[in-house]
């Protein structure tokens, strides 16, 4: 069986192809589908627009899709970038330049606790959500970028109980630890009830 990861963040795919490598599925990413074509992610919370990918990439591939709709949420920032995530340094802009945004905007303030959240979602072939999960990963925005791990905002985020941020931190950690991490394992749950129930 062939499931469509639907994303096409390739930070994402690396670690959702680890986080599900134990389902016993060919997980293909939309680079197989050039003709493909976007899913606008109208949605205001996490859930929905994983949901609109799902359902978006399932009908556009004809495959079953497993959709991660993610980001980070400041609290001195009213719960800013959000959803907004990928596009809060306008489009175009590249990770570094998001980062330096976030930096100005919290400017040295003591409150910093923030929170990556990550929903996943499951959609047949049809398009039809089978199931819909979110997880999350606790922590705070450092003062200055430290590390090249992971991608996005990870050098800027330091997991709580840690004194290093996901940008020095050993893949293996954040692969534990995470918000995908979390919502992969909801969603294997998932995986493990629908397998089980169809042999
Ligand atoms: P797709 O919609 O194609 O999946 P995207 O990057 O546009 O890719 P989102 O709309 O879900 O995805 O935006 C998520 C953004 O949040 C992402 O671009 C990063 O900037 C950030 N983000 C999400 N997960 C992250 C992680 O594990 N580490 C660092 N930053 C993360």
């Amino acid at each position: 069986m062939t499931i469509v990861a639907a994303t096409r963040n390739p930070g994402k795919i690396r670690e959702i192809r680890l986080l599900l490598a134990q389902i016993p599925v060919r997980l293909v990413g939309l680079d197989e589908y050039p003709d493909a074509g976007e899913i606008e992610e109208t949605g205001s919370t996490f859930v929905e627009n994983a949901e609109l990918k799902a359902t978006g990439y399932a009908r556009l591939t004809g495959e079953m899709a497993v959709s991660d709709d993610s980001g980070l949420v400041v609290d001195a920032l009213a719960g800013a970038p959000g959803v907004q995530s990928a596009r809060y340094a306008g489009a175009g802009a590249s990770d570094a330049e998001r980062i330096r945004k976030l930096l100005d905007e919290i400017g040295s303030a003591d409150e910093r606790s923030a929170r990556f959240v990550c929903a996943i979602s499951v959609a047949d072939r049809n398009g039809r959500i089978l199931c819909s999960v979110e997880g999350k990963c606790e922590g705070r925005i450092a003062l200055v970028p430290t590390g090249e791990n992971g991608f996005g905002y990870d050098p800027v985020f330091i997991p709580t109980g840690f004194s290093r941020s996901f940008g020095e931190l050993p893949d293996e950690v954040k692969s534990q630890i995470s918000h995908r991490a979390d919502a992969s394992r909801k969603i294997m749950r998932f995986f493990a009830d629908f397998w089980g129930n169809r042999t």
